[in-house]
């Protein structure tokens, strides 16, 4: 079996202050492009990076920021709209009844895309942060959902060769996400019909949202939209983005096994927050579980023929004491 190992890449975001609405001057310094890029350099297997639009450092220049990674053995993985940080977006950017504001975020999503042409990125990543709402009668639900599908279709359209991967979230900033799960994602996705949008399954926004992340990632691979991997994880019960492989282990594995069983290509994007612990150090930590979890997934794909003959019969038990004997034991019977 072809040895497993993913495209890596992380983001900026993990070296920045994070400041929140406790502490609201962050709890660190944050680092400039050159101290990450360093930093990011010396973790192997990470070779690459998620970039946002505006705001990113040399974002305005593409040439030189590409020059600038590859000076540091990295390149771009993806780039996303930056479209949460200003209160203009506080009802949403596709979906809000301001057609001034939704002009201006398909505006922003488009320059990003020709952006991503330039810096070679495998997808753009649509986080539709504010699209949601907080209380009832707020919305009026029809023309919010009519309005996020005419923003989509309009920047699917403007380049069908760049992929778009949206990525779904249950709640945070809002209190309700209009696209909360893999059931609205893929629904939405079926109502646009652009061959070039797809997900990103986050499997900490799959675990908050209480699937099994195997399972959303088969409808993902059936439908052939599986476009980006966000690697945190949680209780199932919000979103704090912590350490990859910490905390669901057999939701991690399974996950892991159905990643190589399906040739997964694209970039496991390490979306972790760390503001108790150094980041750095946490970067790291989570590339090593990702290390782990391959093997282990490994393990198990050189036994995948018994594996699927215990699926094709629902028969859990057997296929379970096989596990068990491959990740404790370290054998199989
Ligand atoms: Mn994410």
């Amino acid at each position: 079996m072809k040895k497993l190992k993913f495209n890596i890449n992380a983001s900026l975001a993990t070296f920045g202050a994070f400041k929140e609405r406790y502490v609201p001057e962050g709890y660190f310094k944050p680092k400039d492009l050159e101290q990450t890029l360093e930093a990011v350099s010396k973790i192997d297997r990470l070779n690459g990076l998620g970039v946002w639009y505006p705001g990113h450092p040399l974002i305005e220049n593409p040439d030189k920021l590409k020059k600038k990674f590859n000076e540091y053995g990295l390149r771009v993985a993806d780039i996303c709209p930056e479209l949460w940080g200003d209160k203009k977006w506080k009802h949403g950017a596709f979906s809000t009844h301001e057609k001034k504001i939704r002009k201006e975020a398909v505006k922003i999503a488009k320059a990003t895309m020709d952006l991503a042409l330039e810096l070679d990125a495998y997808s753009v990543l649509i986080w539709p942060a504010h699209d949601g709402f907080d209380y009832v009668f707020e919305s009026d639900y029809v023309k919010a959902y009519d309005y996020f599908i005419e923003s989509l279709e309009e920047i699917a359209a403007y380049n069908p060769g760049v992929k778009l991967a949206i990525e779904y979230k249950q709640k945070d900033p809002r209190a309700k996400s209009y696209i909360e799960d893999i059931g609205k994602a893929l629904y939405i996705i079926k109502c646009i019909k652009a061959d070039n949008i797809g997900v990103a399954l986050d499997l900490g926004h799959s675990l908050f949202a209480q699937e099994r992340p195997a399972e959303s990632l088969a409808l993902l691979e059936r439908e052939d939209k599986l476009y980006q991997i966000h690697l945190n994880d949680n209780y199932r019960d919000a979103d704090p983005d912590l350490v990859f492989g910490s905390i669901n282990f057999w939701d991690t594995l399974e996950m892991f096994y159905w990643l190589g069983k399906y040739g997964f290509d694209g970039w496991l994007n390490i979306d972790t927050s760390s503001p108790r612990n150094d980041p750095l150090k946490m970067l790291k930590l989570s590339v090593n579980f990702i290390e782990d979890f391959e093997s282990l997934a490994e393990k198990l794909l050189c036994r995948q023929d018994r594996i699927g003959d215990n699926l094709a019969k629902n028969n859990f038990v057997d296929n379970m004491s096989l596990i068990r004997e491959v990740i404790f034991k370290n054998q199989a019977k």
